[in-house]
């Protein structure tokens, strides 16, 4: 007999009817969003339609899997598997009518996304970036539509848009139209403040396509904000096989993650969500603490060790973290970003450590590389500000920002950034002059600042000292 298929024919639950959209699913959204919904006490109330990235690959896969597939908890005891029956349907980014006819139901309460920090398409002071080709071509497209006073859904139906944030406003634009009502949109990236963030960029494309938009979606779109965290590396072949071998079924797509799993909301769902609290989501009034705490304290450390481990010769997080040179980087880094918190975090600290060393968790130095242009103005700079301002030489910071330096240089891992361009633009001079270029990016405030300047540039030759140590 052959290995059965992984379908709601012969396992999982029947797909539950769509109260929710995911925009750009991906690894993480399955072992974290998708989870807690699948958990929730109300799950058969609340399928989620989710729709991929720019690759369609993800609907491709789980599309003749009916949405399904396994979740791999990887312990440092082994493994337990689980099957997901939350997402009902995924969609290629490119059915953008269905999106759009999601948006004008009024049985849609919720969106979640996940769409990368690059994805909000922001300027460096949090604006739209207008000036992007992508950005700019969605935006014309749509104003083509609503320019017409009589326009109808099916000319927003037959557009094809992009871009995050103008996907969002046009089905914003279809869901006035259609008169569906209020909803929340909840965006799940490491963001600090995340549903401001996105909630700017959608306002900024707003104004640009139909400011009276804006009156509506006061009055109807709720931005609630979010904190993520579990550690969930990319799908192997390795994983794909020890499905069919442990569990006796064929899954083209498991999802492997980490036991522990966080998420922490704050905002009003004024049509509903999930019981999302009974599968372990915290609600609180201030997401704030808990989010600098984790963007701080797990994604700062995870991009010290991604731009420093592989110049020392590291692979992954659990290589690089068991080794005392990178053990003693990322304790320093933590006491001084600790120091800026409102909160506890020497547990938080303890228990990072434990998540950082699972060796049954592959998760790749190369991969959280990506996109540092995003990621260490926001995960590294506050801590670099603040303790500069208060006088000190933050040399967990200074450290960090010296590796991301020699990244762009070309050591370690290769970049792979959405504004390569531009990062790499900074470096290739001297190393005082790459000092300056880089840190005028992460701090501009502190691009004079000579000590911090001499500071990074000895950061860099100590890093550069040990290239190859393993
Ligand atoms: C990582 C995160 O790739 C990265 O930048 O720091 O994906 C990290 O693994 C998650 O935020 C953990 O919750």
């Amino acid at each position: 007999m052959s290995t059965p298929k992984l379908t709601r024919e012969n396992f999982g639950r029947p797909a539950a009817d769509i109260r929710m959209v995911h925009i750009g699913l991906g690894n993480f959204t399955r072992a974290h969003q998708a989870w807690y919904t699948e958990h929730a006490s109300d799950a058969s109330d609340w399928g989620i339609a989710a729709f991929t990235g720019r690759r369609p690959t993800m609907a491709e896969l789980l599309g003749p899997q009916d949405g399904l597939y396994t979740l791999i908890t990887k312990g440092n005891e082994g493994d337990s598997f689980e099957v997901i029956s939350s997402v009902s349907v995924v969609h290629p980014a490119s059915d953008f009518a269905q999106l759009i006819d999601y948006f004008a139901s009024e049985n849609l309460a919720v969106v979640t996304s996940t769409v990368t920090e690059a994805g909000y398409y922001r300027r460096d002071d949090g604006s739209l970036d207008t000036d992007n080709e992508d950005v700019t071509h969605d935006l014309e497209n749509l104003k083509r539509v609503v320019e017409n006073p009589d326009f109808t859904m099916e000319d927003i139906r037959g557009l094809q848009v992009s871009t995050a944030p103008v996907r969002i406003l046009s089905g914003l634009l279809a869901r006035r139209l259609a008169g569906a009502g209020a909803l929340t949109i909840l965006p799940c990236d490491n963001l600090p403040d995340n549903g401001a963030a996105f909630s700017r960029v959608v306002k900024d494309a707003a104004e640009q396509v139909d400011p009276s938009i804006l009156d509506w979606t006061s009055q109807n779109v709720a931005w609630a904000t979010c904190m993520v965290d579990r550690i969930t590396p990319a799908t192997t072949d390795e994983e794909r096989d020890e499905v069919e071998r442990e569990q006796g079924y064929l899954d083209v797509s498991p999802v492997p993650t980490e036991p522990f799993s966080e998420w922490v909301i704050s905002g009003d769902f004024p049509a509903g969500r999930p019981d999302w609290e009974s599968a372990g989501a915290q609600i609180v009034d201030d997401v704030e603490p808990y989010e600098q705490r984790k963007l701080w304290m797990l994604n700062g450390s995870h991009s010290l060790m991604a731009y420093a481990g592989p110049i020392l010769g590291f692979e992954t997080v659990s290589e690089a973290i068991a080794d005392p040179t990178v053990r003693g980087w990322v304790d320093e880094w933590w006491s001084e970003a600790g120091s800026g918190l409102s909160i506890e975090w020497e547990d938080y600290a303890k228990a990072l450590i434990e998540r950082f060393e699972n060796r049954n968790i592959r998760h790749l130095l190369a991969q959280i590389a990506h996109d540092g242009s995003q990621k260490i103005p926001v995960r590294i700079a506050p801590t670099l500000l603040r303790l500069r301002n208060e006088g000190e030489m933050p040399t967990g910071a200074v450290r960090a920002v010296a590796a991301w330096m020699l990244h762009l240089q070309g050591h370690g891992a290769p970049v792979k950034d959405a504004s390569a361009d531009r990062v790499t633009g900074l470096v290739g001079k001297s190393a005082q002059e790459d000092a300056a270029a880089v840190l005028g990016y992460v701090a501009p405030s502190l691009a004079d600042d000579q000590e911090l300047l001499d500071a990074i540039v000895k950061a860099s030759e100590e890093i550069i000292s040990l290239r190859g140590k393993y």
